[in-house]
């Protein structure tokens, strides 16, 4: 008999949830930066042990809303929540648990899905620090399990992920055997371009950037053509993303490049284009067709 089901990853922004979900997937299916609400989209990675298959949720950092995307990113969290068969609440063991934590735990407990903890970043602390906070986690939720896990460094992961396996419900596959990600390619080669905008920009330009591939052409053996844009919500934004001399856009496409090369497999021809698209963050119809449902 197989098992299989969902796990969905709650958590402030930043803790490492799509670093977490890149290392049990053993793919990057997920984009990761050191800015906090990276992640705008839910984002199924599928891992497989033997007869058992679990599907992580990746899901947005848990943040108070501040318009229609970051309104759209609380409810999906709330949503998939609501549906999955067990949460995973992701602590920082370097900041340790804050009222941001408690909030969500305490929404989590109300829930009726079962509640497992993993404080990460354990690289980072002490370990008389570290002893400190999962005393502070255990006290979030009593009954719970804590798992201290470096998700960058892969320590105690393996145990965490045999945890959540054994929380499974026996049931059919619920991907096919050999998927990973429920993304499109579109949708990750964007995601892989934007990774390489946040990295290089500071501030709001991070949050008020969107990436969206309108081509990808790979006719041609060998040589795959993908075409993007870039919405930024201002001329000064668009200014900085192309740089000086075109500096910054010329850094962001050779970064980007790399990382669709990756996972094309063949070298890229990289078209990048800025636009300036005034309040896209609180476009209800655009967010629609973003997928930021
Ligand atoms: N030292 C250390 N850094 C980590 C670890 N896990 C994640 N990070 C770093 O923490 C930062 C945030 O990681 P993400 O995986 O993007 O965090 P997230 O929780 O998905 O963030 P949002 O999508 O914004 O909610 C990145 O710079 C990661 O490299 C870890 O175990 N140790
Ligand atoms: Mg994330």
């Amino acid at each position: 008999m197989t098992r299989g089901g969902f796990v969905a990853l709650a958590g402030r922004p930043n803790v490492g949830k799509s670093t977490f979900v890149n290392a049990v997937v053993g793919e990057k299916v997920a984009i990761v930066s050191d800015r906090p609400q990276t992640t705008r989209r839910a984002i199924r990675g599928v891992h497989r042990s033997g007869d058992c298959q679990i599907v992580l949720v990746d899901l947005p950092g848990v943040q108070r809303p501040r318009d229609a995307l970051t309104a759209r990113m609380a409810r999906r969290v709330q949503h998939e929540l609501e549906g999955a068969d067990a949460a995973l609440l992701m602590l920082n063991a370097e900041q340790g648990v804050g009222p941001g934590d408690r909030f969500i735990a305490a929404a989590l407990t109300s829930g009726q899905v079962p509640v497992t903890i993993a404080v990460n970043k354990v690289d980072r602390v002490s370990r008389a620090a570290l002893m400190a906070v999962l005393q502070d986690a255990a006290e979030l939720q009593a009954g719970s399990e804590v798992f201290p896990i470096s998700a960058r460094g892969g320590s105690g992961v393996g145990e965490l992920v045999e945890h959540l396996a054994a929380l499974m419900p026996e049931g059919p596959f619920l991907f096919a055997a050999d998927a990973r990600s429920d993304q499109s390619r579109e949708l990750l080669l964007a995601e892989l371009i934007r990774e390489a905008i946040i990295k290089r920009t500071f501030q709001e330009l991070p949050h008020a950037v969107e990436v969206v591939v309108e081509e990808i052409d790979a006719s041609r053996g060998g040589l795959a053509s993908v075409r993007a844009l870039i919405w930024v919500e201002s001329d000064s934004q668009k200014g900085i993303v192309i740089g000086a001399r075109g500096r910054m856009i010329k850094a962001i496409g050779v970064a980007a490049r790399r990382e669709l090369q990756r996972v094309l497999g063949c070298q890229v021809h990289l078209e990048l284009a800025v636009r300036v698209r005034r309040d896209w963050r609180s476009d209800e119809g655009l967010l629609d067709r973003l997928g930021i449902t």
